[in-house]
């Protein structure tokens, strides 16, 4: 599907597009399928260790991994894509129906930015101490970018691979407000985030209750946030984010690739071991390079 021209001035207005169904199961099953096998595969190996005390193998995705969980959540740490960096979430990067809906605001020349997430979003406390509960605060995604990257377009595509609602911590945004640029942020419990003033939410924030399927596309000044997950399943989603290559990467110590291009398609990055090798290299360099000061206040 390519946007049409109704599509893209909606999103130049509102800041934000939401498309309902504009993936299929063969998009998005093998990404769902690759963490399926990755986690019955762990499951094997605490049940041989005495950690938990059954498989849970005829649980559906979005529940099997809240009951392994609460047995032992060692599982639960390295999922992120960075982390898990699955063949199948590399191949999604570059999938063609969402990178046709990318092109729309991006152009043709495309590449993923690092700043990337697969979450799987636990019921609230059951999130190990040292894990993300992937509750973000609000915040603008410009505002977790480095400066570098503030004059130019970064499209954020944030997609759900189990259903999404209120319930289980569904994103809230405000819309129409992009146009403000990037507000004064902050730094708190290592999340950067801003203030949104009450009305502001009462009279403008919207609640995205998405599906399998569906497709949010945030302009990166988009205030927005999600909630806690208040049910006994997982909110399981991605959240990607493009940009015209050549444009200075939101966050240079990690890998961007270039996913899609008319001009050079050579130079399109379709190795996947090579993509996990840059992956392993910017994390392991995190731990022995020295922080860069942070572009915020720690409060
Ligand atoms: O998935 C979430 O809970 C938050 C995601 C987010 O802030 C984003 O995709 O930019
Ligand atoms: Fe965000």
């Amino acid at each position: 599907m390519k946007l049409d021209a109704a599509q893209i001035a909606q999103f130049e207005e509102e800041g934000y597009l939401l498309l309902h169904g504009v993936l299929t199961d063969a998009d998005l099953d093998p990404v769902i399928a690759e963490y399926e096998q990755h986690i019955d595969r762990r499951a094997h190996e605490l049940l041989t260790e005495g950690k938990i005390s059954k498989l849970y193998a005829d649980e559906p995705f979005h529940r099997r991994l809240v009951s392994i969980c609460r047995e032992c959540d060692e599982i639960y740490s390295k999922l992120d894509i960075m982390h898990f960096r699955g063949r199948d979430s590399f191949e999604f990067l570059r999938n063609d129906h969402l990178l046709d809906i990318v092109e729309g605001l991006v152009g043709p020349e495309i590449t993923c930015s690092p700043v990337q997430h697969t979450r799987a979003k636990l019921p609230q406390g059951l999130t190990p101490s040292d894990g993300d509960p992937h509750i973000a605060p609000w915040h603008q995604d410009a505002g977790a970018f480095v400066e570098a990257a503030d004059p130019h377009f970064v499209l954020t595509v944030w997609l759900p691979l189990s259903e999404a609602r209120p319930e289980n911590g569904c994103m809230q945004i405000i819309p129409r407000v992009h146009t403000e640029g990037l507000q004064q942020h902050w730094i708190e419990r290592g999340l950067v985030t801003m203030s949104v003033e009450d009305e502001r939410l009462r009279e403008e924030g919207l609640t995205m209750p998405m599906d399998k399927g569906d497709v949010l596309l945030m302009h990166k000044a988009v205030p927005h946030r999600s909630t806690p997950n208040n049910t006994d399943t997982v909110r399981w989603s991605m959240d990607l984010r493009y940009q015209q290559t050549g444009t200075p990467s939101a966050r240079p110590a990690q890998p961007d690739v270039a996913v899609r291009s008319r001009c050079n398609p050579s130079s399109v990055l379709s190795d996947y071991d090579e993509w996990c090798r840059l992956w392993i290299e910017a994390l392991e360099g995190r731990k022995v390079n020295k922080r860069s000061a942070p572009r915020w206040v720690v409060r």
